[in-house]
């Protein structure tokens, strides 16, 4: 405390300091003329203009309703919006370059590896007036995989996690009780023998399914050894009979009655209990909190390194950062922002849902943050993950 208060009188008498108007200086007798001031450097041409149109790469099924509508009305900029199914996709797509792309939304797993190799550029901090929406705690997480916060802002967060249909799993499990550890349900043969006949999904990408097998093999679920790859997939192996599909989202899977069990993202297993509700449907659809924790995935904004239109995209960025956009995120989407100006434009129906909104306790204690691997151990989680879907 005294240290502090020491540090504290310190600065003010710095600052004391700072504002004390200096007498001048007494001039030389004889002061020899100054040397003739080069002349200024003109000043930097504008930035040539950009052509109205904005390429944007993102994951299906998350943006609001009409959202990029506004913004094109907005400004006059026409949004090409396209869609990529897992972050081995948008990763393949960005090291083979040319993507045409200029807005693309890694997760920080990825994200990491991809600025280390060049793959986007940084961030005019100046043209981004919203960033003081953002939520610093946010912030601190991106800056694991981009220090200084740099290259990414955030599009949304949520965890993998194991999907429900409740109705339907209880159904067919019986007389057998839900589990304690809600993985159980996907992951031991007791559980999966009796939910193949209303379906198990997996979410079809090496870097969903292996983090959340190694962790409940007791690995680390960013561990970059191989040999834990093969605690992981031996684990798999077990049950890979009963999985009905590899899926690139549960939303039409769950809502739709293909999978009553699913390892899938927290949002989209909310967009499917909605749109179950939606379609008059009595099951009840849930993204499970399991008691071993889950994995949180933080979804990113990141300029591709060679954008034909830096310009647009820093607009698009600025707008999505506005309070109102990260709100329907939720309200609309059921995903987190990570803009603190948001929360208070939450809905009040699902502003309880522990899914969306996480408790302190849950996210500190047993949620998995996100980490990054090596570009070897990605090569080897897609092997393991191929041979254990070829394993059937
Ligand atoms: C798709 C959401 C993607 C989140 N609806 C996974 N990163």
């Amino acid at each position: 405390m005294k240290k502090q208060v020491l540090a504290l009188a310190a600065v003010a008498v710095l600052l004391a300091a700072c504002g004390k108007k200096e007498e001048p200086a007494p001039a030389p007798a004889a002061a020899p003329a100054p040397a003739a001031a080069p002349a200024a450097p003109p000043p930097p041409p504008p930035p040539p203009a950009e052509e109205k149109v904005l390429n944007i790469y993102n994951w299906p099924d998350y943006v609001p309703e009409g959202m990029v509508a506004v913004f094109e009305k907005e400004t006059g900029i026409k949004v090409n919006y396209d869609t990529f199914e897992t972050n081995e996709a948008l990763h393949a797509k960005l090291v083979a370059g040319n993507t045409g792309y200029d807005i693309v939304v890694p997760g920080v797993v990825f994200a990491k590896p991809q600025i280390e190799g060049g793959l986007f550029q940084p961030l005019d901090k100046a043209k981004l007036t919203n960033l003081k929406n953002l939520d610093p705690a946010v912030m601190s997480v991106l800056a694991k995989a981009d220090p200084d916060n740099k290259y990414l802002t955030p599009w949304a967060w949520s965890f993998t996690t194991v999907g429900i249909n409740k109705t339907k799993v209880e159904k067919a499990l019986g007389k057998l009780p839900m589990p304690e550890n809600a993985w159980d349900l996907v992951f031991k043969p007791e559980y999966t023998a009796k939910l193949k006949s209303c379906g198990i999904a997996y979410l079809d990408s090496p870097t969903e399914i292996l983090p959340v097998a190694l962790h409940y093999v007791g690995k680390n679920a960013y561990s970059n050894d191989a040999a834990d790859y093969k605690v992981a997939t031996d684990m798999l192996a077990k049950v890979r009979k009963d999985i009905r599909l590899f899926s690139s989202t549960m939303i039409d899977d769950l809502a739709g009655g293909k999978a009553c069990a699913v390892i899938g993202w927290a949002g989209d297993i909310n967009i499917a209990a909605g749109r179950a509700a939606e379609n008059k449907s009595k099951d009840v659809i849930e993204a499970l909190l399991p008691s071993t924790g889950a994995t949180a995935f933080f979804d990113t904004m990141a300029i591709t390194k060679d954008a034909k239109h830096p310009q647009n995209a820093h607009a698009f960025i600025d707008f999505f950062l506005r309070p109102e956009n990260a709100a329907a995120m939720a309200n609309d989407m059921t995903y987190n922002s990570g803009n603190l100006a948001a929360k208070d434009k939450i809905k009040p129906e699902i502003a309880g849902n522990k899914s969306i909104f996480v408790d302190a306790e849950y996210m500190t204690g047993k949620m998995i943050a996100p980490s990054s691997f090596s570009n070897e151990a990605r090569e080897a989680l897609a092997a393991a993950y191929n041979a254990f879907k070829k394993g059937k």
